[in-house]
């Protein structure tokens, strides 16, 4: 069977990138992009765009319909930092969405499901260095509890209906692209664009705040060759933990100024973010994502470094 693909939230941080990755695999026409926003000009004119709000049911059982689809993608959702100000509505989002979307996946019979969670999983508890696969979780953000929830979720609908539905704990995820959507990772992008821009930057985490990070060819090429690897290959239907670097905003800006040495780095006190980083992980063992499905980075600070400089530059 041909492959249909939606990609619901198509319009953020990883849809904008993942739409594009997709429809050179399997064809524009192929590859629907779903969002209540209106995409760019670039992703609308490439392949079929839909408006769709996750939580209206009606739409989202419209579009199944008229795409019966093979893969969907569910990306909508609100991160960590947005969450924490509006939590009824993160978790609403964030869980119906998700429970609309594995319904209608069983309803019509939806070959592979895609669905996001984070290391927002982890909490205080959690072991910090090389927090394994399986460990205390206790998240103490919105966002957090309900990836977790998600992921429970996940592991349900694979284990009593037999969907095929997989999912990565993304690090913070660094691109050039698309703006961030609100996370607590989002330093790690602002701080290019104004080191590009002004020379500075203020950064709201902390100078020994250490936490995993990934770019986003990383993160696209693996979320991918998630999907594309034999179902009995994977023994984890919740959620694989991802790694890719780990570093602190002095570590950053350190590699930020082989480039541009003038670059002046400071810090805000007291934001609320410093928080929710201080109860993640600061980096990541992902040996099941290894073994199960031959996962690797290809990016180091280094090389992020001077792939997000050279971009943004241009
Ligand atoms: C966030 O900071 O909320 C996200 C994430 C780590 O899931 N980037």
């Amino acid at each position: 069977m041909k492959d249909k693909i939606l990609v619901l939230g198509s319009n953020g941080q990883i849809g904008t990138e993942l739409v594009t990755a997709l429809r050179a695999t399997y064809g524009n026409d192929n590859v629907v992009a779903c969002d209540i926003r209106r995409p760019d000009y670039e992703l609308k004119n490439a392949g079929p765009f839909e408006f769709v709000n996750v939580l209206d049911k009606d739409t989202l059982h419209a579009i199944f319909k008229k795409y019966n689809p093979t893969q969907v993608y569910l990306l909508a959702a609100l991160l960590s930092a947005t969450g924490e100000q509006n939590p009824k509505l993160a978790w609403d989002l964030n869980m119906n969405g998700l429970l609309n979307v594995l319904d209608l996946a069983l309803f019509y019979q939806t070959a592979k499901v895609y669905w996001p969670s984070s290391i927002a999983v982890f909490g205080p508890n959690s072991p910090k260095s090389n927090t394994p696969q399986y460990c205390t979780m206790d998240p103490n953000t919105i966002y957090g509890i309900s990836k977790l929830a998600g992921e429970r979720w996940c592991e349900y609908y694979h284990e009593k209906y037999g969907l095929d539905v997989r999912s990565i704990r993304y690090p913070g995820l660094i691109s050039w692209k698309a703006a961030p959507g609100g996370g607590t990772t989002d330093y790690a992008i602002h701080i290019f664009h104004d080191a590009l821009r002004k020379g500075s930057y203020s950064s709201f985490l902390s100078a020994e705040t250490e936490l995993p990070m990934m770019y986003m060819d990383d993160a696209i090429r693996g979320t991918i060759e998630l999907m594309d690897a034999p179902a009995d290959q994977l023994s984890i239907r919740s959620s694989y933990n991802f790694g890719g670097v780990s570093f602190t905003p002095e570590v950053l800006a350190a590699e930020i100024r082989k480039h541009i040495p003038d670059f002046k780095l400071t810090y805000a006190e007291n934001d609320p973010r410093q928080q929710i980083a201080d109860s993640w992980p600061k980096s990541i063992d992902d040996s099941f994502a290894r073994k199960e499905w031959g996962w690797k980075p290809e990016f180091d600070i280094a090389k992020l470094t001077s792939d997000m400089l050279m971009n943004l530059k241009k």
